[in-house]
């Protein structure tokens, strides 16, 4: 648990060049791998990534017109869902995220305007990264309000599947609630404790990320389960989801909700020993009533960690004192 890990948002820089995937890499598996023109664009991507430091602009990209289409489908697929399984928080800041930020069917979105209206709201801001990091160094920018964000969009030979996180489910699914105050803080908490963190406890902090910004439910806040008569009303639904992964998912978004999977109180030691399911649909997911009440159990999980050192976040400097 000595490892080096980033003590100031410059040191990010080191961090976003550790991908272990990429572009070139692709798995023969990937619907894009015998095409070739998708492995040049993709270098492409990764080069603007592998450029970026940190405080720069970030590279408006021109989107073709195959990856414009890509996104427009699953962009209307997805907003239709949305209006049913999403929470109040992600449904609100979507609506701002089209206001504010050229969220619409028609065009795919740029990182540098979102970063600027997510630092004006929460103090979030994106960087582009070329695949996928560690859980180290992912869990590390966001210690720092730092989103890891991709910039190209998956293969069209199948819009509604990716193997790989991408910009539609970057933008689709993990944007907008970090225009929510609540879960920022809670996901800078989950990043502030990973910083330095042993390998068992950032496996367990990697699959706390997992049920909650990528598959977690919550309380549905109008939905009264209860009816007059005091029985339980079965017809409504009493969650909603604030996952990302659940959000950017047609197929996962309904069967979280209709398909009655497990459904438990995301409670941090029975969470942690729960297996992320990366192929298939997850077999039991977590709900929280709020995330003033998700960031409440985090940090009582949190504070029981072991580390021979305190970490303080000092905002002002975005550096991290070690004590
Ligand atoms: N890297 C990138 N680029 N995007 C992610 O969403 C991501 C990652 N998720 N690395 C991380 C790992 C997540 O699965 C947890 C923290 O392990
Ligand atoms: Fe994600």
């Amino acid at each position: 648990g000595c490892e080096w890990f980033p003590k100031h948002i410059k040191d990010l820089d080191i961090c976003a060049k550790r991908v272990i995937m990429y572009g070139a890499g692709l798995d023969a598996d990937h619907p894009g791998f015998k095409d070739q023109d998708y492995r040049r664009r993709r270098l492409m991507f990764a080069e603007v990534a592998m450029e970026h430091k940190h405080g720069e602009a970030i590279p408006r990209i021109e989107y073709t017109e195959s990856e414009r289409k890509t996104w427009g489908v699953i962009y209307r697929k997805l907003r239709e869902l949305h209006k049913k399984y999403a929470c109040q928080e992600f449904l609100d800041n979507f609506e701002l995220l089209e206001r504010h930020c050229g969220y619409s069917e028609n065009n795919v979105p740029q990182l540098e305007d979102i970063s600027k209206f997510l630092r004006a709201k929460t103090g979030f801001r994106v960087r582009p990264v070329a695949g996928y990091l560690s859980a180290r160094d992912f869990l590390a920018g966001l210690a720092y309000r730092v989103f890891f964000c991709t910039q190209y969009v998956r293969h069209h030979a199948d819009p509604f599947y990716t193997p790989e996180p991408d910009t539609v489910h970057e933008l689709m699914g993990h944007m907008a609630l970090f225009a929510d105050p609540d879960f920022a803080q809670f996901s800078h908490e989950i990043g502030l404790a990973s910083l330095g963190a042993s390998e068992d406890d950032l496996n367990k902090l990697a699959t706390l990320y997992f049920f909650s910004i990528e598959f977690g439910l919550s309380c549905d806040s109008h939905t009264d389960t209860i009816d007059t008569t005091g029985k339980e009303n079965h017809k409504k639904q009493p969650y909603k989801v604030y996952g990302a992964g659940l959000l950017s998912s047609a197929g996962e978004l309904q069967h979280a909700i209709e398909g009655e999977p497990t459904v438990l109180r995301f409670d941090p030691d029975r969470v942690v020993q729960q297996e992320c399911l990366i192929t298939t649909f997850q077999t039991a997911y977590f709900y929280t009533r709020n995330f003033e009440e998700a960031q409440q159990k985090l940090r009582m999980f949190t504070n029981n960690m072991k580390r021979p050192f305190v970490v303080r976040y000092n905002a002002y400097t975005e550096s991290v004192e070690v004590l």
